[in-house]
């Protein structure tokens, strides 16, 4: 079979394949491992992520039977991206597994960043056998603290008999805690025999919060003059976009993103005003600043997405908030606010809209105005964005004019993140990495459909976006599927590459090629008087290195090739099933930093380093 039909034949397979296989019912005499195989079955699972290992194996043995494939990674930290992509595009289960050791050790940086992207990961931990446990024996490891902070629940098999209820309630509690989970499993335990039942799967329903909050928000939104909606991940994680919507309508209200949920409303609605946070949209900011209510659906309000940025501290330090969250802790956690509404996103704002029909709101009498308002500033950051092409510090016009005199042709970032706004095709699902060129992309990036934007949140990890973007193209082979990285986040990760190829999962990828670790450097440019350690990256063919491990590699130096290239390459993924790698030649120039909040000039006492300040 070529590698086109055998990606065909997946697609087809996937689609025919619909309900999970049938699960045992009742007590019923079995393994542990036809235990923990037939829970998964029964909970839907159909995919994992992971590098096959003794410690599980008399369980993978019989995943195949169960309807589950395993999809072999390069490195255990990509499999754990990769359940996370999966779970944010689909909206079920993304599961990992590792030998147990370093094939779980290896996972950790990787769970960390699908707890703070809140997905239902499990992970999956085969131990030591219990008998060795303590004595220093082949691959030991206290698996459980390890990953304690990362995990909404560990659930630790203390007796065979208890596997398909732990592994049930490992499942269960990924999606209503929505956060990874682990499930450790002493690799003894997967022998033997006992009488169990398979359990089913737990179906929350979370509701709108109670009567009283919402009663209260809706009696402050009727008095709001100038309200702004904040539509933030609970409202992709609720499938509650429409419902969002309709509130805003109601409300006539710009609305904005949370930081990295860009894909929370439609970018073509006319209400629609960008993300806050680093490296957003102005018109976001400008409209929010001027909000006497903030009505915010489904977002925990997280730090450094509300962080002062381009220059303007635009949080409405005097308005009313009204917080919607699933998870009563967030409420009033990071901003002070008047009423916290503990409930899911989308039932909320059908509630909220509810309570809202009917009624005169004081703002209704200046709807007219509001939406002129909201245009101008709209307009005004789309004038600002297509004049913005390249960035114009001190230090970026330097680097420009070295470029100039250099062999080669190099393009600013901006101008490429423009051309591939442009170019990205629909239902585009686009996973950014951590750089200086992937945080400045966040005001390029726009999307009509919800679960299409992964990034790697606040736990910030280079190396997040292709593996992630893998795990969402297996779980919605029917979508163009784009990973953006620059060329260290890329070292990282690029050996993913071979995973796309071995398995055919086709993906697209964009290497920012500016030799540098970028976002670090600006520190340095900022704060450390450009004194440069460790900065550089003299690096191979990015497109050389994809076609060696048999992707297919494109290398744009040329502004007017942005565009066709990323054309060819998403029509490579989509009609003949083929990875491929486009390398950008960039210049060395440097958006706004990360860390402003947190860095102060160097103070050195001893006389040995005076100079270094
Ligand atoms: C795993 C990990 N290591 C280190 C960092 C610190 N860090 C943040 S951005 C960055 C530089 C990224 O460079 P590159 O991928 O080339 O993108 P650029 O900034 O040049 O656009 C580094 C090292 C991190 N966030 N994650
Ligand atoms: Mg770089």
């Amino acid at each position: 079979m070529s590698q086109t039909t055998q990606f065909l034949a997946h697609v087809d397979l996937e689609e025919e394949q619909g309900q999970p296989a049938e699960v045992t019912q009742g007590v019923r005499r079995m393994t542990p491992s036809e235990a923990f195989v037939e829970t998964m079955a029964a909970y839907g699972v159909r995919d994992i992520f992971g590098i096959m290992g003794s410690a599980f194996m008399d369980a993978m043995d019989i995943f195949a039977p169960a309807g589950i494939r395993l999809v072999p990674v390069v490195h255990e930290q990509g499999a754990a991206h990769m359940a996370d992509g999966y779970s944010r595009v689909s909206g079920r289960h993304g599961v990992v597994v590792g030998q147990n050791g370093p094939g779980v050790t290896n996972c950790v940086t990787a769970i960390a960043a699908a707890y703070w992207a809140h997905s239902p990961v499990v992970m999956i931990t085969p131990e030591t056998g219990t008998m060795g446990v303590g004595l220093g024996g082949f691959q030991e490891a206290n698996q459980l603290p390890m990953f304690e902070e990362f995990t909404k629940y560990q659930a630790h098999v203390n007796n065979p008999k208890r596997m398909a209820e732990l592994t049930g309630r490992a499942f269960d509690r990924a999606l209503s805690e929505m956060g990874p989970t682990q499930l450790n499993i002493p690799r003894d335990y997967f022998y033997g025999e006992i009488e169990t039942e398979i359990p089913q799967p737990m179906d929350l329903d979370r509701g709108p919060g109670g009567s009283r909050s919402l009663q209260e928000a809706a009696d402050l939104l009727a008095t709001a003059r100038f309200p702004v909606v904040v539509s933030g991940g609970g409202v992709v994680m609720a499938d509650g976009v429409a419902e969002c919507v309709a509130l805003a309508e109601r409300l006539g209200a710009p609305v904005v993103n949370s930081y990295l949920h860009n894909d929370s409303f439609p970018a073509s609605h006319p209400q629609w005003c960008g993300p806050l946070g680093y490296q957003g949209s102005k018109a976001a900011m400008k409209l929010i600043s001027q909000a006497d209510v903030v009505l915010v659906v489904g977002s925990r309000l997280g730090p450094f997405g509300t962080l002062p940025q381009h220059g303007l501290d635009y949080w409405p330090k005097d308005a009313a908030i009204i917080q919607i969250d699933a998870d009563r802790t967030m409420l009033g956690l990071v901003k002070k606010i008047s009423v916290g509404i503990c409930g899911d996103a989308r039932d909320a704002a059908v509630a909220l809209t509810d309570r809202l029909a009917g009624r005169v709101l004081a703002c209704d009498a200046t709807r007219e105005e509001r939406a002129a308002a909201m245009r101008a500033e709209q307009q005004a950051w789309e004038s600002e964005l297509d004049e913005w092409t390249h960035e114009l510090d001190d230090y970026s016009l330097d680097v420009i004019a070295e470029a100039d005199a250099e062999e080669g042709s190099w393009l600013h970032p901006r101008q490429v993140l423009r051309e591939l706004e442009k170019a990205l095709p629909a239902r585009v699902m686009v996973s950014t990495d951590i750089g200086n060129i992937n945080s400045v992309a966040n005001s390029y990036l726009r999307f009509d459909e919800p679960r299409s934007f992964l990034a790697p949140m606040s736990f910030g990890n280079c190396g997040y976006a292709l593996p992630t973007i893998i795990g969402a193209k297996a779980a919605a082979p029917e979508r163009p599927a784009v990973a953006y990285a620059g060329d260290g986040a890329w070292g990282m990760s690029m050996g993913e590459v071979m995973t796309a190829v071995r398995h055919d999962i086709p993906v697209t990828a964009v290497v920012f090629h500016n030799r540098q670790w970028g976002a670090e450097k600006k520190n340095q440019v900022d704060f450390y008087d450009r004194r440069f350690v460790a900065e550089e990256l003299v690096s191979e063919s990015f497109a050389g290195i994809a076609r060696a491990m048999g992707a297919e590699g494109i290398v744009v130096d040329q502004l007017d090739q942005v565009g066709p290239a990323l054309q060819q390459a998403i029509d490579m993924q989509m009609l003949q099933g083929k990875t491929c790698v486009i390398e950008i030649m960039c210049t060395r120039e440097l958006g706004d930093p990360f860390r402003k909040d947190a860095l102060s000039k160097p103070v050195r006492l001893l006389e040995k380093y005076r100079d270094y300040v």
